[in-house]
């Protein structure tokens, strides 16, 4: 079975009846909502969803699983999500799917967090993904010269007609080519000082579990 699916079914199985869950967005995490509203359908699963995405949105209400906005929740009991890159110090990047937006808010409601990944994700430092960054468009080529002068080598999420990507909030999203992030947190409270970010893909100390699916196995790391 392709690992993402693997993963994303065997992640079901930490949803109980009666929960609040976040519904992460990306191509395993599909696999994870999929199996969520087939368990719904056949096996009396009994969940509401908050989701991470509009995509995400699209798919469950497809499934036909309860959904309530983040702001209708006291919290979220377990937020199950996907990662571009996760570190030895379960540090991670996310983003790749333009999300991280709304997916750093449901995880920062969320009691507990569930990373969802092929082995492919696991790595000894961040950065060989490219780092996204969502920024607003006003001042947009300013901070884009900013990155650049700082050695960041920026470069403006494009759609496939060379239009700028437009995220779920009409924001932009800068992706940073660092290559190794040595200094994870000092870089985070960089990122987090200049005016105009929205948000960044660093996730930081806040993943409780992760499962990786590999060729045999869907290990569990906590
Ligand atoms: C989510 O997981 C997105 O931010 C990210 O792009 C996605 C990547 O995972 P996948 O390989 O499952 O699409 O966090």
């Amino acid at each position: 079975m392709e690992l993402k699916k693997a993963v994303g079914i065997k992640a079901a199985d930490y949803i109980e009846n009666g929960m609040v869950v976040g519904l992460g967005t990306g191509s395993t995490a599909y696999y994870f909502v999929e199996e969520v509203g087939r368990r719904m359908k056949e096996e009396g699963l009994d969940i509401v969803g908050v989701t991470t995405s509009i995509r995400t949105k699209e798919q469950a209400e497809r499934l036909q699983i309860p959904l309530k906005s983040v702001d209708e929740v006291e919290y979220i009991d377990m937020t199950i999500d996907g990662a571009d890159e996760i570190s030895d110090d379960f540090h991670g990047i996310k983003g790749g799917g333009a999300a991280h937006l709304y997916e750093k808010i449901v995880a920062n409601n969320s009691k507990k967090i569930i990373w969802i990944v092929d082995e492919s994700k696991m790595v000894q430092k961040l950065g060989a993904f490219p780092l996204p960054i969502e920024v607003v468009k006003y001042g947009s080529q300013q901070l884009f010269k900013r990155f650049e002068e700082k050695g960041y080598q920026p470069s403006f999420r494009k759609n496939e007609d060379d239009t700028l990507y437009l995220t779920d909030e009409q924001n932009y999203i800068i992706d940073l080519h660092l290559g190794q992030i040595d200094y994870p947190i000092e870089l985070e409270k960089e990122l987090d000082k200049m005016t105009g970010v929205v948000e960044h893909g660093l996730f930081l100390n806040c993943v409780d579990t992760v499962l990786i699916g590999t060729s045999e196995e869907v290990i569990v790391k906590e």
